[in-house]
């Protein structure tokens, strides 16, 4: 059964084929869930593999408005991700698409599939960055700081990534 409507965030990462058109994908697709719209995307960010190896990735985040319950959305995601042509030879292998559940309304979930809010994202300036671009909110300076060292650089407005503007 699906429930009222929450706000889901949703992170996307790319290192591998052409991941700005993955992601550019990703967005359609998400938007084109049962009971689910895309409401706000983030700027496009490069960065540097963290706790990972292979080429640089390009990461965003979407916020979702959605009536999926989140093992749902979780699931709905896995299958754009194999849509995507994802890959899991090993532990953060190099990936074609990667979407993460960040935040899913105020919800916990500790499940062996799904742990909400994500464990890691307060250590990711890839996800800090285009979240606080988003909502800043929920993000703290402390957080921001703690990743100073961490390379990124923004290469696209929202509304030049998703247009395929170059
Ligand atoms: N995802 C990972 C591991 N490391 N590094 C960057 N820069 N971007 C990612 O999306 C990313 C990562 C595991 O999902
Ligand atoms: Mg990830
Ligand atoms: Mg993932």
């Amino acid at each position: 059964m699906s429930g009222a409507a929450v706000h889901a965030w949703i992170g996307l990462g790319a290192n591998l084929g052409d991941a700005r058109a993955a992601l550019r994908a990703a967005v359609q697709r998400m938007d084109a869930l049962p009971g689910t719209r895309v409401l706000q995307v983030s700027s496009l960010y490069r960065s540097a593999p963290v706790d990972a190896g292979g080429p640089d990735y390009l990461n965003a985040v979407a916020c979702l408005q959605t009536s999926l319950e989140a093992p749902q959305l979780l699931r709905a995601l896995q299958q754009i991700e194999l849509d995507g042509g994802r890959q899991r030879p090993y532990l953060n292998a190099p990936r074609t698409l990667d979407l993460d559940v960040l935040l899913y309304g105020d919800e916990r979930h500790d499940t062996p599939a799904l742990t909400v809010p994500h464990p890691r994202m307060a250590e990711r300036a890839f996800v800090l960055l285009p979240l606080s671009e988003l909502a800043p909110e929920k993000t703290t300076a402390a957080q921001l700081a703690a990743v100073s060292h961490q390379r990124i650089e923004r290469v696209a407005h929202a509304c030049d990534w998703l247009q395929d503007k170059r």
